[in-house]
């Protein structure tokens, strides 16, 4: 008989939630021993196993059942969802709950010197931005004809390079605008870290698994480790 496969849990490798989701996992009571190059990691006291990615990668290794479970943004989870979508790709997840940090908002800004009153004000202008779904469905929403400019970093060069007029990125202090002389004009979405589920079902032993990480991280304050209902209104959810 084929060994029941571990449960599969995607990370971010490196990057500003790599830290913090280790330290989550830890909390949790999963032992593993994290090394730079190790990218698949298997915890000594629970059939688990860790694999360490590209945040960008999480929403769809999950959607597409390559790992169980994956913590991410819900910016980058929405974007994702929308850029499946789009192309005919599974999309559907299932949400366990949001975890209480990597809070950011994805925002237009524009530079000190723009005139701007309001969302009509961006008819016709060039956008930069690394959420060109986000922003898309956004603009539509607000009925706004802009042309969209892909950026996969720095986007807040953009306007001071010529490139754009305006963006469309995460904020969290709002510090990196002000250094660049931009200001922001407007809230696309909020986001948080959330954990989030493969559609198909697992296995008794991984499912009973889940539910032992899920209620140590409910007995932690701050992680609310539910099933929220306005996840069902993010946008690009189902
Ligand atoms: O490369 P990879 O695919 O692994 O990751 P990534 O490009 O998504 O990586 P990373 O590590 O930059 O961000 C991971 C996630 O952290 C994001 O997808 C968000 O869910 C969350 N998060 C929370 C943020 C921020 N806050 C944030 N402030 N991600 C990026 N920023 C950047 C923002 O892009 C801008 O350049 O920080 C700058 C603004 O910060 P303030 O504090 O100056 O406003």
């Amino acid at each position: 008989m084929e060994p029941d496969p571990h449960l599969r849990i995607a990370i971010q490798k490196s990057g500003r939630l790599s830290d913090v989701c280790q330290h989550l996992l830890w909390k949790a009571g999963i032992n593993l021993l994290f090394s730079e190059r190790t990218l698949v990691v298997t915890s000594s006291n629970h059939p688990i196993d860790v694999v360490r990615v590209r945040n960008s990668d999480i929403p769809s290794l999950v959607m597409e059942g390559n790992v169980d479970i994956g913590v991410t943004g819900e910016n980058m989870l929405c974007e994702k969802r929308l850029q499946r979508l789009e192309r005919n790709q599974k999309a559907g997840y299932t949400t366990l709950g949001y975890l209480g940090f990597g809070q950011c908002r994805l925002s237009i800004a524009v530079p000190t010197n723009f005139a701007f009153t309001d969302l009509s004000c961006l008819q016709g202008c060039r956008i930069a931005t690394s959420y060109p779904m986000l922003l898309k469905q956004y603009l539509h929403l607000h009925d706004v004809h802009a042309d969209i400019v892909p950026l996969t970093g720095s986007v807040e060069v953009a306007p001071s390079i010529g490139m754009a007029d305006a963006i469309c990125d995460l904020v969290s202090t709002g510090a990196t605008l002000t250094s660049n002389h931009l200001v922001e004009v407007a809230q696309v979405m909020r986001s948080q870290v959330l954990m989030i589920k493969h559609l198909g079902k697992l296995s008794d032993r991984n499912a009973h698994t889940l539910s032992a990480i899920l209620k140590r991280l409910n007995g932690i304050s701050g992680q609310a480790v539910t099933s929220p209902d306005h996840a069902h209104h993010l946008p690009g959810s189902a």
